[in-house]
């Protein structure tokens, strides 16, 4: 029922970002059939070791692009495997997802408790229509085969997969996340000592063993998940979570992940993300990513309501519909260029 098997399933509207570093092109396309718009977000897949012995063993002609001294580059054409495209499809797009993936100017934000009440918060509590895929993972109407680990208690429970953002040929560039089953947290400032045993829950290392979370011990099932080539390590026994879960699937140890909270997020339902620390995710910056553990540790031995009172600075591009918010109430004004 797919209206979309191949790329000229789609015409191009306009090329909305491109980036040679992070070598990505995004692309506002449009369906021949149906007319609607799509939002592509192309992006060149990173090396794994695996692919060394294909480099090595392939006939590939070396083209000369210049030579100075004991200094050459050269231009390769690796075979197909060397070359795969991760391709994330968001179809049918709404003007949301193509604001949000345009090149456009950023600024800082900075939002003071009050300034949270009379402007953020009304803000979000408009935004409750996007969450259908979050519900679509908890109800296990989507994605339900790529479930890493999964806790079902309605207050401590969450849902560990991995994140849109990582293709999973290999493991420098995890990107895992956490659903909370747990509805109403909308962000960072909802988050209060009674939310301590989801957050502990989340975050429990594999190694506090005598902890009072021990009890926790309803956690489902923790699976390896498939990842072309890599070695899986052991299952292990029950009662493990998140960073553990991640020890025990990907083999990825817990002091090599970072685990982090965004604010502003772009969906307004509880989620942490876990990445590979030495990766420099998306978001994984300064003006957007709060570590959990930091969290956690303001919030238990600093105030409760820490986050309720805490002035936040964040990262806003012109064209989310927040900032036109902030900019109507002079909380920030936009440059001007002639
Ligand atoms: P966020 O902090 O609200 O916003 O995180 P961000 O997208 O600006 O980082 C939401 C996270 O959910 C992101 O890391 C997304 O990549 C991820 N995500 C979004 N969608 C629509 C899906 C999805 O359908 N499946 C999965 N597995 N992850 C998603």
């Amino acid at each position: 029922k797919m209206k979309y098997e191949a790329m000229n399933d789609f015409q191009l509207v306009k090329i909305l970002a491109e980036d040679a570093r992070n070598k990505t092109l995004i692309l506002h396309l449009q369906n021949k059939v149906e007319h609607k718009d799509a939002v592509s977000i192309l992006e060149k897949t990173p090396f794994s070791n695996k692919m060394v012995d294909t480099i090595l063993s392939s006939d590939v002609k070396m083209e000369l692009q210049f030579n100075n001294d004991i200094y050459s580059q050269f231009l390769c054409k690796f075979p197909e495997e060397i070359n795969f495209v991760k391709n994330t499809l968001i179809y049918p797009a709404t003007e949301k997802h193509l604001n949000k993936y345009s090149a456009q100017r950023t600024y800082l934000v900075t939002e003071t408790p009050d300034i949270y009440q009379k402007v953020t918060l009304p803000f979000i509590e408009e935004q409750a229509g996007h969450l259908q895929w979050v519900y679509n993972i908890l109800e296990k109407k989507a994605e339900a085969d790529r479930i890493v680990c999964e806790d079902p208690h309605p207050e401590h429970g969450f849902i560990l997969l991995p994140d849109l953002k990582w293709e999973q040929t290999q493991l420098n560039n995890l990107y895992v996340m956490a659903v909370s089953y747990k509805h109403g947290i909308k962000t960072l400032r909802d988050l209060n000592a009674t939310h301590l045993p989801l957050l502990k829950n989340i975050l429990k290392q594999g190694t506090v063993r005598n902890n009072q979370m021990s009890g926790f011990s309803n956690v489902l099932y923790c699976r390896p998940t498939s990842i072309l080539g890599f070695h899986m390590a052991s299952r292990g026994g029950q009662g493990s979570v998140s960073r553990e879960a991640i020890l025990k699937t990907y083999n990825v140890h817990p002091s090599q992940l970072r685990v982090f909270v965004h604010y502003q997020p772009s969906y307004y339902h509880f989620h942490v993300h876990f990445t590979h620390v030495e990766y420099d995710a998306p978001g994984s910056v300064v003006g957007r990513a709060h570590l959990l553990q930091d969290i956690i540790d303001n919030i238990e031995n600093f105030d409760s309501n820490y986050y309720a009172k805490k002035t936040l600075q964040f990262n806003i591009s012109e064209k989310n519909k927040l900032f036109s918010r902030l900019k109507t109430a002079g909380i920030v004004s936009e440059i001007t260029v002639e």
